[in-house]
């Protein structure tokens, strides 16, 4: 569902003349305004389709009622979320779990939505009931070639259904590891991803790339394939120019200098896409920015910094997508503080004034970088985000206006309140 425009405005209305004496102090000492607004405006994060339902643990699922129950609904939902902060533009489809039947016509509602379809992902890590071989001991680095094979066929047809939609990059994730010593020879089964990605690499249309994610463990407990930074830049880099890594906020070991990471594969042309959500102790996939927002902070401030030293456009050369969860949000609602945060990890990083920064560590100045890190750190940013979202034509306050249009009961109503969407 949308929400008439007309309402949106005057929802603006509550709340209109506090914004604009809050956005009037911080552009009267922000430097650079107009040039961090249209930034702003021109960050999309891809909202996965596998988030818009509630998700679960493997102790329950607590639904909230009106969940999308196809593609198309899904399609309609990541719509409202744009036309509230005109920042979500894309969506992000996981193959099978969300298969587009009629291509044409699934291309003509996100294209009236005003959405891109982003990445496509694949998925061998769970048994289809139309299966011939089971993952249950791995994909592309399984023992028997059979399964391998079975498994590129499925990344290869997911290309071919990307093509289809205008996506141009394909994001493979990979479950395959081990649970316990001595079930997997480390470097067979490294070899045989190898081989395996080199196949559906081989596939990849000219302008596409492939992304490569790690995670350090789960659903594997003792070796992942795939565990980490360092073993997925050794696949992008034997496969080629077109292969990536990407980051998972939530895919490292306790502590990881996620911000160390990105800077480097940065530097080295290697950085693909960045999946955000936040986490306090594994793969949490919480709300982005809930429980560490100045971890996100510092992550973007070496993203802005190292895409700007490549000089790469922020809004179209990296993949940012938002992979979370919602077990006792609404997930629409959770989504729009997600985009939120991001949003203003984004403005404050493009607020750290390099140089300055930069001559405090020639002078090997410590408190005067941490002073400049944590000024930016410290400023609400929030009428800088709230104004560019305005100026794109969507809500001063999204997750109100959501809440007062009554878009959830809305969505019971018209869909029920026990509906299911696929995903996790
Ligand atoms: C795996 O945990 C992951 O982060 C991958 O991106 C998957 O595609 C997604 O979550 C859904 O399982
Ligand atoms: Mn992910």
């Amino acid at each position: 569902m949308l929400i008439e425009k007309y309402k949106i405005d005057e929802f603006n209305q509550n709340g209109w003349d506090e914004h604009q004496r809050r956005f009037e102090f911080i552009a009267s000492s922000a430097k650079n305004v107009e040039e961090v607004l249209q930034k702003l405006i021109d960050f999309q994060i891809a909202i996965p389709s596998w988030a818009l339902g509630t998700g679960g643990t493997r102790f329950g699922r607590f639904s909230g009622g009106g969940e999308p129950r196809s593609l198309e609904e899904k399609i309609e939902d990541v719509g409202l979320l744009h036309q509230l902060n005109q920042s979500s533009g894309g969506i992000s489809l996981h193959i099978p779990w969300d298969i587009p039947g009629n291509v044409a016509s699934i291309k003509a509602l996100a294209a009236q939505h005003g959405l891109r379809f982003d990445a496509v992902n694949s998925n061998t890590f769970q048994d289809q009931p139309d299966q011939q071989h089971t993952y249950k001991f791995g994909s592309l680095q399984n023992v028997d070639k059979a399964i391998r094979k079975q498994a590129i066929e499925h990344n290869i047809e997911v290309i071919k259904q990307g093509i289809e939609l205008g996506s141009d990059a394909l994001t493979v994730w990979l479950a395959d590891g081990s649970s316990f010593p001595g079930q997997l020879n480390f470097r067979k089964a490294f070899q045989n991803v190898l081989e395996s990605l080199e196949e559906i690499y081989a596939a990849l249309p000219e302008n596409w790339k492939m992304l490569v994610e790690y995670k350090a463990y789960e659903p594997n407990f003792y070796s992942t394939t795939i565990a980490d930074w360092g073993q997925s830049l050794l696949l992008a880099n034997k496969l080629g120019p077109k292969a990536f890594t990407l980051v998972d906020f939530g895919h490292h070991l306790p502590n990881a200098n996620i911000e160390q990471i990105v800077s480097l594969l940065l530097m080295e042309g290697k950085l693909g896409g960045f999946h955000f959500n936040d986490s306090k102790y594994g793969d949490d996939d919480l709300t982005v920015g809930s429980i560490d927002p100045y971890k996100l902070f510092l992550i973007f401030n070496e993203l802005v910094e190292g895409m700007d030293a490549r000089g790469m456009n922020h809004a179209t050369d990296l993949g940012w997508m938002i992979d979370a969860s919602h077990n006792v949000k609404d997930p629409l609602e959770d989504l729009l503080q997600s985009v939120e945060a991001i949003q203003i990890a984004y403005a404050q990083a493009l607020l750290v004034d390099t140089k300055e920064l930069e001559a405090a560590r020639m002078e090997n100045d410590v408190v005067k970088a941490q002073e400049i890190i944590q000024g930016v750190y410290r400023t609400d940013v929030r009428p800088l985000v709230a104004e560019a979202r305005i100026r794109a034509g969507g809500a001063l306050n999204p997750i109100q206006v959501f809440r007062q249009a009554k878009v959830r009961e809305t969505l019971i109503n018209r869909r029920g309140l026990k509906t299911v969407a696929t995903g996790l």
